[in-house]
């Protein structure tokens, strides 16, 4: 019989699946739901607002044929499978949203968002796309303040400060909670693998109950530390320590991350938006609630930003603090400001003495055997 620790832990790797019922109980109790594609999303607003954000980023190529029919077949497949999901009404997530929320991220992001606007009710934040400068705040800023106003209207509610400052507090808790979790990767030799790690991450993207999943990864956290004071670790001082950096890894998670630790390293550290870059900072509590909201999601490391010099400090100061061996960067096939970025990200991590590899894939199966040749000739070289 499973304890309760193994419980939680495929409790939120079922999560994504379980959470089908969890939104549609939602749904009966008259509670709005937002959907949402991205890290830059400002869910505080949507927590005072009353309503529950919940993620739309499709992970599988099922519908991927349907959205190919409007969409170009050189996308990246997280737009075409999160596309074809609204299309086909295949994903109870999106059949559920009462309002979608896109943010003007990368070029085929933002052209989608506009043939979902005709199935869906779609609010567009205009996301800057540098963080240098006043002009880039003072835009983001009004645009926060807009979606504010249409999540009023929408919902018929008041957004007061008040329920900014509550929702702000209330995601600064489990940012910090997720954050310590993750920081677990740190311990050496490990304890925790980064497949259970990313199973967690991706978990609490569906969970909606806020205080139970605070508890829950409490508990993990705890079990975790004592594992490691009674040494029973996963790997030894000499298994080679790779961090993650790139793309969303929702559709991918099998393809890559298993395959890294099935031939003999272990996944520490992820500097993507499941992970670090979404997690590391929280929002400023002694500020205009607004202005701080806008700091906090402007500042968000993504290749969509130029220049985007904050991942390089944000990745070097993982590598150093995970004790990374080796860095593989997953790029979503098309994603190109990604794929860009994979040059200086290259030569960042040569100037580090750090081995880095680049895999480009989509959520197919097809390359399935190269990923993995890949992989096992990286770790080997490490
Ligand atoms: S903050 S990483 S969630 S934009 S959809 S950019 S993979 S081509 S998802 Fe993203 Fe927000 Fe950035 Fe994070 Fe490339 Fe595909 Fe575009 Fe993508």
């Amino acid at each position: 019989m499973k304890n309760q620790f193994e419980n939680m832990l495929e409790n939120f790797s079922q999560a994504r699946r379980n959470g089908f019922l969890k939104v549609k109980e939602l749904k009966d109790q008259d509670k709005n739901i937002v959907g949402v594609f991205c890290t830059y999303t400002p869910k505080e607003l949507i927590y005072a607002a009353g309503a529950f954000p919940v993620s739309l980023c499709s992970i599988s190529e099922e519908t991927i044929p349907d959205s190919e029919k409007h969409l170009p077949k050189n996308l990246c497949p997280l737009i075409k499978a999160s596309y074809g999901f609204a299309l086909t009404d295949k994903c109870p997530y999106m059949y559920f949203s009462d309002l979608i929320v896109g943010e003007t991220t990368c070029d085929g992001k933002k052209k989608m968002y506009e043939y979902l606007g005709e199935l869906k009710d779609v609010h567009i934040m205009q996301l800057p796309h540098t963080q240098k400068g006043a002009l880039s705040k003072e835009l983001w800023e009004k645009e926060i303040l807009i979606f504010k106003d249409i999540l009023e209207k929408k919902f018929n509610t008041k957004i007061t400060e008040d329920k900014i400052i509550n929702a702000i507090n209330l995601c600064n808790e489990e940012r910090a909670i997720l954050k310590e979790f993750y920081s677990l990767g740190k311990l050496n030799p490990s304890v925790i693998s980064g497949y259970e790690i990313q199973n967690i991450l991706q978990g609490v993207n569906y969970t909606f109950d806020k205080e139970k999943q605070n508890k829950e990864i409490l508990h993990l956290i705890e079990t975790f530390k004592n594992k490691f004071k009674n040494k029973e670790f996963l790997s030894t001082k000499k298994t080679p320590r790779i961090l993650i950096t790139g793309c969303p890894l929702g559709g991918v998670v099998d393809k890559i991350i298993k395959p890294i630790e099935e031939t003999g390293a272990i996944v520490v550290a992820y500097e993507n938006c499941g992970g670090a870059k979404n997690l590391e900072t929280n929002v400023d509590t002694t500020i205009n609630p607004i202005s701080a909201l806008a700091n906090k999601y402007l500042n968000i490391p993504c290749s969509i930003m130029s220049p985007n010099l904050q991942r390089k400090e944000l990745m070097e100061n993982m590598i150093k603090d995970y004790e990374v061996d080796g860095v593989i960067e997953v790029v979503l096939q098309s994603c190109h400001t990604y794929a860009i970025e994979t040059y200086d990200m290259r030569r960042h991590c040569s100037s580090l003495d750090i081995p880095f590899m680049s895999l480009e894939t989509d959520y197919s199966q097809s390359d399935l055997g190269q990923v993995k040749t890949r992989i096992e000739a990286f770790v080997e070289m490490i």
